[in-house]
């Protein structure tokens, strides 16, 4: 079986660490894209010297431009500008709207059947942007978000309860923003929710520190947003995806009637294998939960409206 080709725009934190765990994963063959002259061909040096230390034999390959990009199976979308304290993540709108529909124009022209995972913020809207621009249906358009969101409030119970990360499951719906939306009902430790474990006002801070969780670490960098676990919700995408895998997580899709959401993208559980997303798994809502998903799917439509008719 030939192996998968996978390109990743942007060879800032996200992307480089993405590349480094792709490769470091035998997920693929990278090639790394980024503006700034020489830095992406240095990072793909640099992780490709460390395959025979570590054991893998992915080609890792760095560019300025999107010739070698030409037949990808995966494009990744990390380029733009990151928050810095104070910023929310729609204050990056304007300027990465541009960077996107730049690069998803470029790199889709070489590479008509690939699937598109985007991680740029506003991320719900720049799924918008890639899909406008590559033209590609909903199931090759993926956002990358609730994963992380997922990861940040598995990783705050596991603190909370001192358990293994590996025993605590968590659902998180709804845009990636300060409105997300996560389900306490339907966070589990060892399949017991979490709101039979923990008194409501614990269950109420983790669910205020995972919306925040962005922001927390922006704060303590000062000088950028998270990385690790982002390149981290993109592998597992990556992996649900080359290997088939039908693995169900949160991602940001373009809603089409479900949750009676439409022609919006927000965090929803779906299916992930070699199509792309290969449908949404769509379950009952509290009168609750739904008035919150539809505000914050709300909230990303409001931030869809400003887009540019024209983003050529
Ligand atoms: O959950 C999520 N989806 C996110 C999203 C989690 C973490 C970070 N998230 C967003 O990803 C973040 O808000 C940013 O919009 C992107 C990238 O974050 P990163 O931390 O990687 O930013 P860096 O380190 O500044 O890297 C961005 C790179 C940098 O090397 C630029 O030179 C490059 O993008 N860049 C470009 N490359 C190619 N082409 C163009 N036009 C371009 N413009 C900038």
């Amino acid at each position: 079986m030939k192996r998968a080709k996978i390109t990743v725009i942007g060879a800032g934190n996200v992307g480089a660490t993405t590349a480094h765990r792709l490769a470091e994963g035998q997920l693929g063959d990278v090639v790394l894209v980024d503006v700034v002259e020489g830095m992406p061909q240095g990072k793909s040096l640099d992780l490709y010297q460390a395959a025979p230390v570590v054991h893998h034999d992915c080609w890792v390959v760095g560019t300025n431009d999107y010739e070698a990009t030409a037949g990808s199976d995966i494009i990744v979308m990390t380029a733009g500008l990151a928050r810095k304290p104070g910023m929310s993540r729609d204050d990056l709108q304007e300027v990465n709207a541009k960077i996107v529909a730049e690069c998803i124009g470029r790199a889709c022209k070489g590479s008509r059947d690939a699937t598109i995972i985007m991680v740029t913020n506003p991320l719900d809207v720049m799924c918008e942007v890639a899909r406008r621009v590559s033209g590609f249906p909903r199931e090759r358009v993926i956002g990358m978000a609730g994963i992380l969101d997922t990861g940040r409030m598995r990783a705050f119970i596991a603190m909370e309860m001192k358990v293994s990360t590996e025993s605590v499951f968590a659902l998180v719906l709804g845009g990636h923003g300060d409105s997300m939306v996560p389900l306490p009902r339907y966070t589990t430790v060892s399949g017991v929710p979490i709101t039979e474990l923990l008194p409501k006002e614990r269950v109420d801070a983790i669910v205020a520190r995972t919306a925040g969780g962005g922001g927390e670490i922006v704060k303590l960098l000062k000088t950028g947003s998270a990385y690790y676990a982002p390149a981290a919700g993109v592998w597992e995408m990556v992996d649900a995806i080359v290997k088939d895998r039908k693995k169900i997580l949160p991602c940001s899709v373009y809603l089409k009637g479900e949750f009676g959401l439409d022609a919006v993208w927000v965090g929803v559980p779906c299916k992930l294998g070699t199509s792309g997303m290969e449908g949404v798994f769509e379950f009952k809502l509290t009168d609750e939960e739904k008035a919150l998903l539809h505000k914050s799917a709300a909230d990303v439509k409001g931030q869809m409206g400003k887009l540019p008719a024209d983003l050529s």
